[in-house]
């Protein structure tokens, strides 16, 4: 049945906003040499609260955040600002483009260690509640809980009608 699909559907990508992910980086191969991270984080969906977790052989990499321009040229800031602990844990606190590159001899350069995400705002937060509706008549809601759920109701609905869509195309 569609609709059950649909509510299944719909149910795990609220589910999957709502709580922060640990993304390891690389999977089973970690952080390393001549592995495509852009095609590792290409069907992926980072969002503020989610971690990133670099693991590699102490000594043999590192981790530097670095802009856009540091990723582009493998420009390695200075040392003292690497993550060395070969299970380093990065909290992604803010929305937009983060950068990180290996630091190590020609990591970057001549064996693709980058890495290039596109972190997403976080939407919702479970403190929350989703159930406030819209259409009840005048509710003696505090200003700003009143405000945080007629956008949480908004980010709802655009969700649902998103996934409609897609699953009208995809059956
Ligand atoms: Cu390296």
């Amino acid at each position: 049945m569609v609709s059950n699909s649909a509510i299944i559907l719909v149910a795990v990508a609220f589910f999957s906003v709502i709580s922060a992910k640990d993304f390891m980086v690389g999977d089973n191969k970690g952080w390393t040499i001549n592995f495509d991270y852009q095609a590792w984080a290409q069907d992926k969906e980072f969002y503020v609260g989610d971690k990133l977790v670099f693991r590699y052989p102490v000594g043999v990499h590192n981790v530097f955040k670095v802009n856009g321009t540091g990723f582009q040229n493998c420009i390695k800031p200075a040392l003292s600002e690497a993550l060395i602990t070969g299970n380093d844990t990065i909290v992604l606190a803010t929305p937009g483009r983060k950068w990180y590159i290996c630091g190590v001899g020609q990591h970057c350069a001549a064996g693709g260690q980058k890495l290039l995400i596109v972190v997403n705002p976080a939407v919702m937060s479970p403190s929350v509640a989703p159930s406030r509706s819209l259409g009840a008549p005048t509710q003696d809601l505090p200003a700003t809980g009143s405000a945080n759920g007629i956008a949480l109701a908004s980010f709802q609905s655009i969700m649902a009608v998103a996934l409609a869509i897609f699953l009208v195309i995809a059956v």
